[in-house]
């Protein structure tokens, strides 16, 4: 049995009942006007401030450490080598001993005077998770920065909402409120890759979260740049099937075969076109290929590996592994087809197992050679 802990009389003041976890990444000209804009919006509650940030180049790191200095409400934790907006919000929300936790952005796009509806919301047990929506009636998207971003955000809630076990008008939001305690007990359950750290939430809880959406506007980013970008567009789909695939495939497998995919496409569409440009079958086919595989190293290299990132002269000598693995496990795709083939198989169940067993060869040997264990 645990002895009861000694009372101690050194600190008067316990934790902070609310933190706010915002993730940042060179967001240095954006901290200071978030802790005046929270220290307006929480007046009158005890709250805590924490900014996660990936030691970011811009300064954001001094920046969150001068504040912390002056105002014992800000804490900043600084990861090295490390990106990513989930994990960031994780490890954010695993270090706060508050009741109750929020979610903002760090880039001022989120409306701070809806903290409190949300974090009402929770204390009052109407609900789980409350989540600053923008698309029920009284919330808006204005702050999308262009028509390709509305498109974007569209189709992302269409897929997500596909596979939710709840009713939910704007998963992809950033900015929500919950217990501390429910997280961490779903925190090992949790993906942790990409942005989407409330739909990893939803989609991991064992049962069913019990959700609220408030109104709430999005305003446009006035200062620093998004983050974007294709590599987080493809972690939002390998997210997707990891969950749907109930986390029996590892996500690294499930993302090393979707830029496998994007390889097999790409080979097609440069074989075409260098067919259109008068090369004979045989070049086209040698362009497609070492364009696919260069393209494949470098998605696999920023997404797949993202933890494992190479640079400068590993990152040469990486890809010429790479192809190296790669030309065996298309051999090893065409032999094994060509075998079942003649063994009488149909020429689709042939393929497909080729494809497997050089999908499987070609990840168990970049992950061990190519991107070290
Ligand atoms: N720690 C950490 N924070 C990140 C990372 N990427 C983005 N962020 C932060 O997460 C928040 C949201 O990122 P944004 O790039 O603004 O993404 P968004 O708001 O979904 O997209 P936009 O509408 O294009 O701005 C910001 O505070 C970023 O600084 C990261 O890799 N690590
Ligand atoms: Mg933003």
């Amino acid at each position: 049995m645990n002895p009861e802990p000694a009372a101690l009389d050194g600190g008067a003041v316990g934790s902070p009942d609310i933190s706010v976890i915002v993730p940042c990444y060179n967001e240095v000209r954006n901290v200071a006007p978030l802790v005046q804009a929270l220290d307006r919006a929480l007046s009158g509650r005890r709250w805590e401030v924490v900014f996660v940030d990936d030691n970011s180049p811009d300064g954001t790191t001094e920046a969150v450490r001068a504040l912390a200095r002056q105002d014992a409400r800000v804490r900043g934790l600084c990861r090295i080598g490390r990106r990513g907006l989930s994990s960031a919000v994780i490890e954010g929300v695993l270090s706060s001993s508050a009741q109750i936790v929020a979610v903002m952005d760090g880039d001022l796009q989120h409306d701070e005077s809806r903290l409190g509806a949300l974090i009402e919301a929770v204390e009052s047990g109407a609900c789980d998770v409350a989540v600053g929506s923008r698309h029920v009636e009284g919330g808006d998207n204005a702050g999308l920065a262009n028509a390709w971003r509305h498109a974007l955000s569209d189709g992302g809630i269409k897929l997500a909402q596909m596979i939710l076990p709840v009713k939910l008008t704007d998963p992809m939001s950033g900015f929500f409120a919950f217990r501390q305690e429910q997280f961490a007990a779903i925190a090992p359950r949790l993906s942790g890759t990409g942005f989407k750290i409330l739909l990893d939430l939803l989609l991991s809880a064992p049962t069913p979260l019990r959700v609220q959406e408030i109104p709430c506007g999005f305003r446009p980013r006035l200062d620093g740049e998004s983050k974007l970008d294709a590599v987080v567009m493809l972690q939002f789909l390998a997210l997707l099937a990891d969950k749907l695939c109930r986390g029996w495939l590892p996500l690294r497998f499930i993302a090393f075969c979707m830029v496998g995919a994007i390889g097999v496409l790409t080979n097609l569409v440069v074989m075409k076109l260098a067919s259109i440009a008068g090369a004979n079958f045989s070049v086209a086919q040698a362009i497609g290929t070492v364009v696919a595989m260069m393209l494949n190293f470098w998605l696999d290299n920023a997404l797949t590996y993202r933890d494992r990132r190479l640079r400068g002269a590993a990152c040469l000598r990486g890809l010429v592994v790479f192809m190296l693995v790669c030309s065996i496990g298309a051999i090893a795709n065409v032999g094994v087809a060509q075998m079942l083939y003649v063994d009488r198989q149909g020429l689709t169940e042939a393929s497909i197992a080729g494809a497997l067993i050089a999908a499987v060869w070609n990840y168990a040997v970049s992950s061990t050679i190519v991107w070290r264990l």
